[in-house]
């Protein structure tokens, strides 16, 4: 689709809600987008207009990415709804259940096949929603039935603050083609404080051998 929003105006708007969250005007949580915006200006440009869009807990980017606009969506966060943005004039959903989305974005991806439509689905994920079940069984049903439906990684290394090695040591599973990944560095920590917590003392994760 023709992208409406800058990079800039992507960072602005999140600079924006930032500086509402520290005046305590959003007593709700808020998860920040940043870090990821050239790698997703690139995908949106190959999402139609109609296809479907599954977000996460982290959906700011996403929806003004798809064509939300910023005031709706700033409306939204005031409102309490950052991790519940919907909307269905855009096909946009979110669900801040960790994988919470893969597997109805597989049934949606059924739906149009059956019914020959042109339309395809785009279902976001963390990094951490990789290591779910969830996710493997979805990405399953949309490979073995051949589904309309791409699975974006979004791969910051962490999950909340606990990075993958001390998840789940070194495994590497190869997906089949229906997920892609890009790698990015965040911009802000997983709750959105503005304020870095410190975990480096931290003993995090996994058996000791
Ligand atoms: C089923 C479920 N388990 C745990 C949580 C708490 N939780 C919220 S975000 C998150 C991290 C998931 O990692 P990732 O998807 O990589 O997101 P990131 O930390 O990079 O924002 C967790 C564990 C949740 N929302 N849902
Ligand atoms: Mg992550």
């Amino acid at each position: 689709m023709k992208i409406k929003i800058t990079k800039r105006e992507l960072i602005n708007f999140e600079k924006k809600i930032l500086k509402l969250f520290e005046k305590a005007k959003i007593p709700y949580p808020v998860h920040f987008s940043g870090g990821n915006e050239n790698q997703l200006i690139e995908i949106f440009k190959e999402i139609k207009r109609g296809d479907y869009i599954f977000s996460t807990h982290r959906s700011h980017y996403h929806y003004l990415l798809a064509g939300g606009s910023p005031n709706d969506l700033e409306k939204k966060i005031l409102d309490g709804k950052s991790m519940h943005v919907f909307d269905k004039k855009l096909n946009f959903f979110t669900s801040s259940i960790v994988s919470g989305c893969p597997s109805i974005a597989a049934g949606v991806a059924y739906a149009l096949k059956k019914k020959k439509s042109k339309k395809k689905v785009w279902c976001f994920v963390g990094d951490g929603a990789e290591d779910e079940g969830h996710f493997y069984e979805a990405v399953k049903y949309v490979d073995g039935w051949d589904l309309p439906c791409t699975f974006i990684i979004e791969d910051n290394n962490l999950s909340v603050e606990t990075p993958k090695e001390a998840r789940y040591g070194k495994s590497e599973i190869k997906w089949p083609k229906c997920v892609r990944r890009y790698y990015y560095k965040r911009t802000y920590p997983h709750v959105g404080t503005g304020k870095w917590v410190d975990f480096s003392g931290v003993k995090v994760g996994g058996p000791s051998f």
